[in-house]
């Protein structure tokens, strides 16, 4: 993950992911070859539940594309248990202050010298495996190695968002635009037609970049995730395993009522 993240940083190409939120071991075996840099589950939204979070993050962790797990809050048991799991990235939803930032650090790190206030529990379960390294190694770099990204996604956290992007541990900004829309009072899908959100996004990548932090941003389509990484994003999935499946089903049986 990190790596994708520094050649997008190089001018050569977003780091780029699938996002999940269907449980089941074997889609997650199915999408995880298909040429990410990460894979993406989400127990935020969809029926993702805690055993079905371990068997994907498992899944895509044998496949050479990095884990990565959108929790539902920001709790720290949350935290603990998909980083336990495996997890390369932990994205935390609707990431509001510099305050709830800096808790969310505290939360995905073991306490040690440099960062004594953390407070993940020393278990790791299979996440040595998931990061090729026995679990005293695991251990000892854990707190480098995984990588912390908060969404920005509602009008209050772009009015903090360059508090928040200083705040030491947090590696990256995820925009969320359909939040960041409707919190806005608009309906959500429309994001990409508002100049609010649009100003509120560029506001977020500026704020990202100047910290020294990546940027990411929420794509359903290739093209919206290329158009995302040539305004500077260096993040971007491309669609959701929802999407594709209603998308291409929907479109096949619509046509066959025309043949
Ligand atoms: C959003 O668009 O609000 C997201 O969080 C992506 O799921």
């Amino acid at each position: 993950l990190r790596e994708s993240l520094e050649r997008s940083r190089r001018g050569e190409g977003p780091s780029i992911g699938q996002w999940l939120e269907f449980p089941g071991y074997s889609l997650a075996r199915t999408v995880a070859p298909l040429g990410e840099d990460w894979v993406l589950v989400d127990t935020e939204h969809g029926n993702i539940d805690d055993n079905e979070m371990y068997l994907q993050v498992g899944a895509i962790s044998t496949s050479g594309a990095s884990p990565m797990v959108r929790i539902p809050g920001s709790e720290h048991w949350m935290m603990k248990r998909a980083l336990d799991c495996g997890a390369h990235a932990i994205m935390v939803p609707m990431c509001e202050t510099k305050e709830q930032a800096e808790a969310i650090v505290r939360g995905c790190k073991y306490p040690s010298a440099r960062w004594p206030q953390g407070t993940r529990g020393a278990g790791a379960m299979y996440a040595p495996a998931a990061f090729n390294q026995t679990g005293r190694d695991y251990l000892l770099n854990a707190n480098d190695n995984v990588m912390v990204c908060v969404q920005i996604e509602s009008r209050k956290a772009v009015e903090n968002v360059e508090e928040i992007a200083a705040v030491d541990g947090i590696d990256m900004l995820f925009i969320g635009p359909n939040d960041l829309a409707s919190s806005m009072g608009y309906v959500a899908f429309d994001h990409a037609s508002i100049p609010e959100v649009q100003d509120a996004s560029a506001r977020v990548l500026q704020a990202g970049r100047a910290a020294g932090k990546y940027v990411g941003h929420f794509a359903l389509s290739a093209e919206i995730a290329a158009q995302k990484h040539k305004q500077g994003f260096d993040f971007v999935n491309c669609g959701a395993d929802i999407v594709a499946v209603t998308a291409w089903m929907g479109a096949e049986m619509a046509k066959l009522k025309t043949l």
